[in-house]
């Protein structure tokens, strides 16, 4: 298998400005039209769409228009041999959702959530496509007693259980985050997606979507948290990134902060044949504040080509010898075999 046969994808939001929660953008927004055409450039056939990337200003267009819209775009990318990947309800920007969407406490808020996430459906599927992406964002509490969890947590089967009525080719990947925006998640990890999946009407069109960063902020392996996702035949999508320890979400380049990690994860998708299921690997990567606008996608080059660097260390990997470390209950041995792997050229 070569390992051309990955597919890779991006956002529109892997393109910022610069923007952190202590000073303003420092350059100059990147035209919709100038993200596809970098994403053609640097290899990346997938687009993944926040619904309102695919259809701006979708609160103030009827359901029709907003299909019309989304078609065009469904052309446009076809033009240009992009692929989309999949849609998310962007819930947290919006003023309804600023107590969160599903679990917010104002009825009227959780109405408007699943209007919303139903219209992204109708996105989605005028689109091509089927997946739709639930990150959580400000479904969760900073004041704990704010919430009931036992009535957050069926709020949250609720609103999976309405996305999948709004059409029977709809699946949903969840991608939980245990914190950031809020101090709490509700669902944070894979395992509380998993299990709400299976709770639902339809666990087979329920499955997951993992960021490196959020497993490692939930102090969790990411390459565990694939093989556990995997084994169920529920990794949908992935978004690779890096993270250096317990803070804010970095959305570091790939293996900038623990490249074992790194390799780790490539070895997991490698083993489970994930680029033969056709899933995409995108790399939820930030350019630094520093960077400056010409060179402001130099993250997204150097993700991907981490990426396949990794996916030839894993094959050439000596798994015989490992074996042999294993049989032997030798892991320092096993240890050194890794660290010299990783460290020859
Ligand atoms: C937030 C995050 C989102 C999702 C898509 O941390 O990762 O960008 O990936 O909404
Ligand atoms: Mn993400």
């Amino acid at each position: 298998m070569a390992a051309a046969s990955y597919r890779f994808s991006i956002g529109p939001w892997n393109i910022g400005r610069g923007a952190d929660p202590f000073g303003p953008p420092v350059r100059p927004q990147v035209a919709f039209d100038d993200v596809l055409k970098a994403a053609v450039s640097l290899g990346f056939e997938g687009i993944q769409f926040h619904d309102d990337d695919a259809v701006p200003d979708l609160e103030n267009l009827s359901p029709s228009q907003i299909v019309h819209v989304a078609e065009a775009m469904r052309r446009k990318l076809a033009d240009m041999g992009l692929t989309p990947e999949f849609v998310a309800p962007r819930l947290w920007e919006h003023p309804h959702g600023i107590d969160g969407g599903y679990t917010s406490n104002d009825p009227a808020a959780r109405k408007w959530a699943i209007e919303r996430s139903k219209r992204a459906v109708d996105v989605a599927l005028a689109l091509g496509i089927d997946l739709i992406v639930m990150w959580p964002a400000r479904e969760g509490t900073s004041v704990r007693e704010s919430k009931n969890p036992i009535e957050a947590s069926q709020q949250m089967l609720d609103a999976i259980n309405a996305i999948l009525a709004e059409s029977p080719k709809a699946r949903i990947a969840i991608e939980p985050k245990p914190n950031e925006p809020v101090d709490h998640a509700f669902v944070p990890t894979i395992g509380h997606a998993l299990s709400l999946g299976a709770r639902s009407q339809d666990p087979r069109r329920v499955g997951v979507l993992i960021e490196s960063a959020h497993a490692i902020l939930a102090g969790l392996d990411p390459s565990d948290e694939m093989g556990f996702a995997l084994a169920a035949g529920k990794l949908w999508s992935v978004h690779l990134n890096d993270q250096n320890g317990l803070k804010f979400d970095q959305d570091k380049v790939f293996g900038a902060a623990n490249l074992r990690g790194a390799f780790d994860q490539v070895r997991v998708l490698e083993s489970a044949n994930y680029a033969a299921s056709g899933a995409f690997v995108g790399f939820d990567v930030k350019a630094q504040r520093t960077q400056k606008a010409e060179s402001a996608t130099a993250h997204l080059a150097t993700s991907k080509a981490v990426f396949l660097r990794l996916v030839e260390k894993v094959r050439s990997f000596p798994n015989a010898t490992a074996q042999q470390c294993i049989t032997a209950r030798d892991y320092e041995a096993l240890e050194r075999l890794v660290l010299e792997h990783l460290l020859s050229a």
